[in-house]
């Protein structure tokens, strides 16, 4: 979930005009990065491939352990130090024992998968087995010590495709619902911050992931999303993202918001990456009955990557409020920046459908349904989660005992400058499913699915949708169940106005980046993949600006390899 309010706003202008001067003393409005290096043996961490990696490791180039103690000192440099990005919650301290066991299965065995041996960082509402040494928290003090019963779904599959789970990345406490808080707050992680410009927005919920995938604080992350919280960071943060239709990858041991819109997804710099981690992550669960409904087998998501992949396609634009400046509140130039990509959608061969509306889209935006149907699901799977841990030292065992918990401890749990669990109480209030939790829920399926992406493809033909992903894009895909790709679109430019997001943060501000989002039916990733793919390939829109200066690490293999 991501809200930012008015109030919010009033409250922040003291620290924006404090931002703004250090801003502009430090020369953070100096012109873009140029690139111009010469090619260096080893790969850059800030922009490696899970490929170029897996191919280092390979040759013996490097080892994991390598690897490890690389993102570990970047992780270090930009965490708590200089910009204080606040992106990471936990560091592993088995990752190294566990890297320097698959670089021996590497020399004796070979790899297990693309995964081998590939640092990753999940979000903190992702559980690990605490005897590893990590808390599972999402970002709350009364999780902290908490004993999870298992592994969450995708993590297993992540450990025995081999991965290395780096850390617990920071995030919008409780995945942003909680109440009127900042994207990228939580009491435990702080407010994480975005590494494009000093102290903007992140976004969230999966703001830590967002931010380290953005600098190559891990060679990819996962976040999750309920409503916006994987495609959000993802345009914030200069990425490719993927938010799975929900069902396809595992929610089980994943604190919580609702069973009919969380999904698991990768945050990562390419699609390329993106596609390897999907594979991976993907397939049925039996912990989690809704990936019963994916079709069989898992397909190998890194054969959609075809440069050729919208040719003769037909891609549609529900410009009807989506794209609506005075609806989305959208900075017009990130409308400008979309223009330009119909038209490169178009060189590359697909036919551009302008307008295909969402006929749903107006009693979308009046619609409580989704508000409903989450308070509803969170109170009751939230208490399932605590009843389903095997020990939690805070003594918190229900939603209820979370909000007092809240008001107990102001000292670990109160967001800067005032108290809020507005979403909390909300979800508390509720009694349980009713018929009009179930009307709700119908309504939901009708506005986002069958009157809503299922009607805009079938009544104009459509492989798919296309809109920028910031603004309302999130909300037909959320109460759908449906699937949102995006990749880099573009940047703010270097005179944009900038505004306030939250009592810590700014947004837009100069060379945040912003992006596109590619839309469909249930389960149609293996075609979404292929258009955004085809896009960032001709656009390579990612490489055209860096972080500010300070916010990229300057730890590279060279630094580790042999130390
Ligand atoms: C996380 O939990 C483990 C025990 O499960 C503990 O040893 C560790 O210190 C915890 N981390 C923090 C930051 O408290
Ligand atoms: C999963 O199980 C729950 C009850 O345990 C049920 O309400 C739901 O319909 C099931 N979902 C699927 C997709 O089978
Ligand atoms: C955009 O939305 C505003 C507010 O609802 C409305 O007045 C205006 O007509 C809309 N613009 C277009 C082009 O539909
Ligand atoms: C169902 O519960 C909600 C609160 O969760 C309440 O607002 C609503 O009136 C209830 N509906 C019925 C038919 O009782
Ligand atoms: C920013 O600069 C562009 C081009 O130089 C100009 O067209 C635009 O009006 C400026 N915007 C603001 C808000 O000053
Ligand atoms: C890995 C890391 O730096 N974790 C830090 C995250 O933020 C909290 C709060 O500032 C610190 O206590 C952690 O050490």
């Amino acid at each position: 979930m991501y809200t930012h309010t008015f109030l919010q706003r009033l409250l922040s202008v003291c620290i924006l005009l404090s931002v703004l001067a250090q801003a502009v003393s430090a020369g953070w409005f100096s012109p873009r990065f140029s690139r111009s290096r010469t090619r260096a043996a080893l790969p850059d961490l800030y922009e490696a491939s899970v490929a170029e990696l897996q191919a280092g490791l390979d040759a013996g180039q490097f080892t994991s352990v390598d690897l490890v103690k690389a993102y570990f000192a970047r992780i270090e440099e930009v965490n708590l130090q200089g910009p204080m990005l606040r992106a990471v919650i936990e560091t592993n301290p088995s990752a190294l024992a566990q890297a320097a066991a698959l670089d021996e299965e590497r020399k004796t065995s070979g790899p297990r998968s693309a995964l081998h041996g590939i640092p990753v960082l999940v979000k903190d509402n992702i559980a690990t087995i605490a005897s590893e040494g990590m808390n599972t928290t999402a970002g709350s003090f009364s999780l902290l010590k908490s004993i999870v019963p298992e592994d969450a779904g995708v993590v297993k599959r992540l450990r025995a495709a081999g991965a290395i789970i780096l850390g617990k990345a920071n995030l919008s406490e409780f995945a942003h619902f909680r109440g009127n808080v900042a994207s990228g707050w939580s009491g435990r992680g702080g407010q994480c911050t975005n590494a494009y410009f000093p102290h903007a927005d992140p976004c969230g919920s999966s703001s830590g992931s967002g931010v380290a995938a953005s600098i190559g604080l891990a060679a990819v992350t996962l976040g999750t999303e309920t409503d916006g919280s994987i495609t959000c960071p993802t345009d914030h943060n200069n990425l490719a993202g993927i938010k799975p239709t929900v069902g396809l990858t595992s929610r089980a041991g994943v604190v919580p918001i609702s069973e009919h819109q969380d999904t698991v997804g990768p945050l990562v710099r390419s699609m390329a990456d993106a596609a390897i981690v999907l594979s991976i992550i993907a397939g049925v669960d039996p912990n989690d009955n809704f990936t019963s409904a994916q079709p069989s087998p898992v397909p190998d998501f890194t054969k959609a990557l075809n440069k050729d992949a919208l040719k003769g396609k037909r891609i549609g634009v529900p410009r009807a409020v989506f794209l609506n400046d005075t609806i989305t509140g959208n900075d017009p130039s990130i409308g400008q920046a979309f223009e330009e990509a119909l038209n490169t959608i178009r060189s590359l061969g697909a036919t551009v459908v302008d307008p295909a509306d969402i006929p749903s889209a107006e009693q979308i935006l009046t619609s409580n349904a989704e508000n409903l149907v989450l308070d509803v699901d969170f109170k009751i799977q939230l208490n399932a989660y605590y009843a389903a841990l095997l020990a939690n030292p805070s003594g918190v065992r229900t939603l209820a005992e979370l909000i007092q918990f809240n008001n107990d401890n102001p000292a670990l749990e109160e967001p800067p400058r005032f108290e809020d669990q507005s979403t909390l109480i909300e979800a508390q209030s509720t009694n349980g499913m009713n018929s009009t939790y179930f009307q709700a829920l119908a309504m939901d399926k009708e506005l986002g699915a069958t009157n809503g992406i299922d009607a805009a493809l079938q009544q104009n033909n459509l492989d798919a949708l296309i809109l920028p992903a910031a603004g309302l894009t999130t909300v037909p895909a959320a109460i759908a169940g449906y699937p949102i790709i995006t990749v880099p679109l573009g940047f703010y430019p270097d005179n944009v106005t900038v505004g306030l997001a939250g009592p810590e943060t700014i947004y837009p501000a100069p060379g945040v980046p912003f992006g596109l989002s590619f839309l469909g039916t249930a389960f149609s990733e293996f075609d979404l993949i292929g258009f955004a793919f085809a896009y960032e390939q001709k656009t390579q829109t990612r490489l055209a600006r860096r972080a500010f200066a300070e916010a990229i690490p300057k730890t590279q293999l060279i630094d580790v390899i042999g130390k």
